[in-house]
């Protein structure tokens, strides 16, 4: 988040820096200035306009409500208000008229990686044909949980590959030359929370309760970006050429796609990139108005960070 508000020259008066007692004493680089990390607590936010919060669920139900009522807008990028009626939850690329909503509690919810790059691919589409069904399988970085898991993954190579037994204490099985379909917990439909986290959130903002979504949210072994397989069924008939062209041209999006040039996004290319990645356009012939395509956004970036800076920078734009 620090770096995306450099890189962007988000107009910042001053940057508080916000973490636990275990951060005491650390300072962060801003601008070529060192500034201290400070102490969360409920007098933290009197005089600030913005709060970026990424700390987990259970601080930001505590310390989002503290915030928003010391007129500090939240935008929250854990799960903790995402489904809650009233919280907008926005892609900026998608439904950012949703933000004038950050009235109603005073906090905006961040969507989750997985569904964010999905939106964004998928909205213009919905624009010109409307989207009946989303079938999505994703393969997802180990970033996505965290600094652990990346050292999992690279410790669990390193130890196969020297023949050593790999330790497993992250993931519930081993991540290294493995997929894993099981990100989050399990739910009593079978499906775990991240795919159901996909299938509300993907209604939501695309304001369509009644849209057909399923998911099946699988772990890899990749550092960084998030991948997708989509398939989607459409009211009206639209050809993978007038999808290329109708994505080539929208907001966030860069289409990479020729076969004849063995050209298609990849994990490994759009890590550090802002742009969610689409290519694989092409007919699914087993229905009448079918198109299969493949999305590939850094999932720290479009997924995380940068989609909560963007939808600060509406804000002050347009409301504070
Ligand atoms: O696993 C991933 O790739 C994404 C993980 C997201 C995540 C992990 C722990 C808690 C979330 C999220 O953003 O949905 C949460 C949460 O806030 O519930």
């Amino acid at each position: 988040m620090i770096r995306i508000l450099e890189e962007r020259n988000f107009s910042v008066g001053q940057l508080k820096l916000l973490a636990s007692e275990r951060s005491l004493g650390k300072s962060l680089e801003y601008k070529g200035k060192s500034i201290p990390v400070d102490v969360l607590n409920e007098n933290s936010f009197g005089g600030m306009q913005i709060g970026l919060f990424s700390a987990g669920g259970y601080i930001s139900e505590k310390f989002a409500p503290i915030a928003a009522k010391a007129c500090c807008v939240v935008v929250d990028n854990t799960s903790a208000f995402r489904m809650v009626p009233d919280v907008p939850l926005v892609v900026p690329e998608v439904n950012p008229e949703a933000i004038s909503q950050y009235k109603n509690k005073g906090i905006i919810a961040n969507p989750n990686c997985s569904t964010i790059q999905m939106v964004v691919a998928l909205k213009p589409i919905h624009d010109a044909v409307r989207i009946k069904r989303i079938v999505v399988s994703t393969y997802q970085a180990v970033s996505g949980t965290g600094k652990k898991a990346i050292e999992e993954l690279s410790l669990q190579t390193r130890a196969i590959l020297n023949g050593q037994e790999p330790a497993v204490k992250v993931y519930p099985h081993q991540i290294a030359f493995n997929c894993l379909p099981q990100i989050d917990v399990f739910l009593d439909n079978g499906y775990t929370k991240e795919e159901m986290k996909m299938v509300n959130e993907t209604k939501k903002i695309m304001n369509e309760p009644s849209m057909a979504v399923t998911a099946t949210t699988v772990r890899v072994p990749v550092f960084y970006c998030h991948s997708e397989s989509v398939n989607i069924e459409t009211e009206r008939k639209i050809t993978p050429a007038e999808v290329k062209q109708l994505l080539a041209k929208s907001p966030g999006i860069k289409v990479l796609d020729d076969p004849s040039q063995r050209l298609y996004p990849q994990a490994i290319h759009a890590a550090g990139k802002d742009d969610t990645y689409v290519g694989r356009i092409r007919e699914d012939e087993s229905i009448a108005n079918g198109i299969n395509l493949w999305i590939v956004s850094d999932n720290l970036r479009k997924g995380a960070a940068l989609n909560a800076v963007q939808i600060a920078e509406i804000l002050i734009r347009d409301y504070l």
